[in-house]
């Protein structure tokens, strides 16, 4: 059979560097590879069938091609794989465009957004005919074999005269050594290495990829849906699958890995042995991983930096103890300060760290005691985002209780905590602290750890405009009104204000509004990445 997959992007999250092709003719994105539909294209093809795929982040296939190639090709299944609430708008107008051309194919969307709302996103979008539930590789092998009555096909949702029907989920596959290495062969894409923060820089123009190691997470905190997605499971891959993989990567010529793992610290004896396999093996690749910091595997930290762990990403959410309690986040200010301590003093180039702001029950202390925390703290980058809740998370469910959501009617919305819970601080008051909060903690840093600020700023001189390090850096002391660089508009600059709030209020659009904001944001795009590239033309 043949099978097309596409993954379906929200434009605010990749960019095309200047230079957009690589050596080997394919086109160069700054983002992470689509490593689901990657996953489950191996799968496909390895049982006898023929996958082709397309990433939306190609600009040589937009939607118009993709309905193009659905017409003549006349594939059996159309697969649409998006992650999150902020794709979702853009999947229903894919999906939508597809069955206004051709009645007879077969829909399927899958991802975390979909596998939580499967039930609610086949009543609002029926021309898809089926929603696919948590991992999707034996999935879609069983839907491919009964696509006509997929009634016994587990973790499957779908219609049948009309009515909907939820199949029984399947129990989480625990063997993932079972599945082929992703198919990162198809399409004619490389990435290169952008910073997986929230600042629009590229740290590396290294050849990049991701790989899964393990999935899903034990913990609850509020805010997060990978325990539900996951069922509360960890589960792995073993470390000679991981270490087979980047052997295979290395020989590819691929310099730089992240792992989409959500908590690869879990079980030190799987990362010693990665460790040394990696080491063993001569492999150079310098890899990137998250974590939490109540990890017992912090004694490993040496042999991962000594296996070319050069990013090590944590969770650390904020500097009051309070709010983390009431995210339930269950670690301690103190934990925080010992894991980042020890990921440095190991020699891991850049430890990150991920905060938000905006939580619920949050003070303007609480906030101010979250930068000044971070400032302290010996890390090389941090990001500090405004809290959202989407469906599904204990908070979600709270806020369901507490009258501020309508479950019904506002499923599919993507919200920032403080436009709807009274208890958060108004989201004014959120970004002037945050911008001051930046202040302080840039000023800091120059101050008390020159040699690791100079550091980062050289690899920001590197690989980006001098301009846009140095709006960069000034920005948290421009004021409310500072816009974004043209630079950043058109890349990850997932935390600009402006950027981030549009794609909040997609989710809000009403459906018949739906298509005619896409298509005006898709031209606002090109035209300012044509002025871009015209300006660098004509700057040679
Ligand atoms: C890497 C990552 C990113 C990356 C890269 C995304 C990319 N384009 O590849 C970046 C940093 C850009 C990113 C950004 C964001 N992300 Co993100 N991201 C992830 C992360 C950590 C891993 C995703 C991944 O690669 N998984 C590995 C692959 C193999 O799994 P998969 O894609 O889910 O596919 C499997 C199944 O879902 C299924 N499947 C998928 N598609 C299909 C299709 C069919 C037909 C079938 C049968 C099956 C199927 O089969 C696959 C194999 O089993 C997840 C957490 C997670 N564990 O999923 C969060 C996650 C998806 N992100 C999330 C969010 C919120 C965001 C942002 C909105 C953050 C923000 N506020 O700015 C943006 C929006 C991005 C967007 N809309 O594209 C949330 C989504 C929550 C929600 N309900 O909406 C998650 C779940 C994390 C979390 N709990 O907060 N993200
Ligand atoms: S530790 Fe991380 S992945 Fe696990 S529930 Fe909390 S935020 Fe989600």
């Amino acid at each position: 059979m043949l099978i097309f997959l596409v993954h379906v992007r929200d434009p605010q999250f990749y960019a095309l560097p200047a230079k957009a092709r690589a050596k080997n003719g394919n086109i160069r994105i700054m983002g992470f590879p689509p490593i689901g539909i990657m996953s489950l294209s191996a799968v496909v093809k390895r049982a006898g069938h023929e996958c082709v795929m397309f990433d939306q982040a190609n600009p040589d296939t937009p939607n118009e091609v993709i309905i193009e190639e659905i017409k003549k090709k006349k594939p059996a299944l159309v697969g649409l794989s998006f992650l999150s609430t902020t794709s979702y708008p853009y999947a229903k107008i894919l999906a939508r465009a597809i069955r206004a051309t051709d009645s007879k194919v077969k829909l399927a969307f899958g991802g975390v957004f979909a596998s939580l709302n499967a039930a609610l996103v086949k009543q609002q979008c029926p021309e898809v005919d089926f929603v696919c539930r948590g991992d999707g590789e034996q999935l879609l092998l069983d839907l491919l074999e009964r696509m006509e009555d997929p009634s016994t096909v587990a973790s499957l949702t779908w219609a049948k005269d009309g009515q909907v029907m939820n199949n029984p989920n399947r129990p989480p596959e625990r063997n993932l050594d079972q599945w082929p290495f992703p198919d990162r062969e198809s399409l004619k894409l490389d990435f290169v290495e952008s910073m997986p923060l929230d600042v629009p820089a590229v740290l590396s123009m290294e050849r990049f990829t991701t790989m899964q190691t393990s999935r899903g997470c034990p913990w609850s905190c509020v805010f997060c849906d990978i325990p539900i997605f996951n069922e509360g499971k960890w589960r792995s891959r073993s470390p000679q699958h991981v270490v087979e993989e980047f052997k295979y990567l290395q020989a590819q010529g691929y310099g730089s890995v992240y792992f989409v793992d959500d908590h690869f610290l879990l079980q030190p004896r799987r990362i010693e042995t990665i460790c040394k396999g990696i080491n063993d093996n001569g492999i150079t690749i310098q890899w990137g991983c998250e974590g939490r910091v109540d990890s017992v595997a912090q004694h490993l930290f040496p042999a991962m930096a000594k296996a070319h762990c050069r990013t090590l990403m944590f969770g650390l959410e904020s500097g009051s103890q309070k709010i983390l309690d009431r995210v339930k986040k269950e670690q301690t200010l103190e934990e925080i300060t010992t894991a980042v301590t020890n990921a440095k003093k190991a020699g891991i180039e850049i430890v990150h760290g991920f905060f938000v702001v905006g939580n619920p029950d949050e003070t303007v202390e609480d906030m101010r005691a979250t930068f000044d925390f971070a400032a302290k703290l010996p890390l090389d980058t941090f990001g500090f985002n405004r809290l959202c809740v989407y469906r599904g998370t204990p908070l979600w469910h709270e806020y369901v209780q507490r009258g501020l959501i309508n479950d019904a009617e506002d499923w599919y919305k993507y919200f920032k905590c403080s436009a709807i819970d009274p208890t958060c601080l108004p989201g004014e008051v959120i970004n002037d602290e945050r911008r001051a909060g930046l202040r302080r903690l840039f000023i800091y840093k120059l101050l008390h750890y020159p040699v690791q600020a100079f550091r980062l700023l050289r690899r920001f001189f590197r690989y980006m405009p001098a301009r846009d390090v140095i709006y960069l850096i000034i920005k948290p002391f421009l004021g409310k009104r500072s816009g974004a660089t043209k630079a950043e508009v058109i890349s990850r600059a997932v935390e600009h204000g402006a950027n981030k709030d549009a794609a909040a209020l997609l989710t809000q659009v009403s459906d018949d509004r739906l298509e005619y904001v896409i298509e005006e944001s898709r031209r606002e795009r090109l035209r300012i990445q044509r002025e871009v590239d015209g300006e660098l033309v004509s700057a040679k």
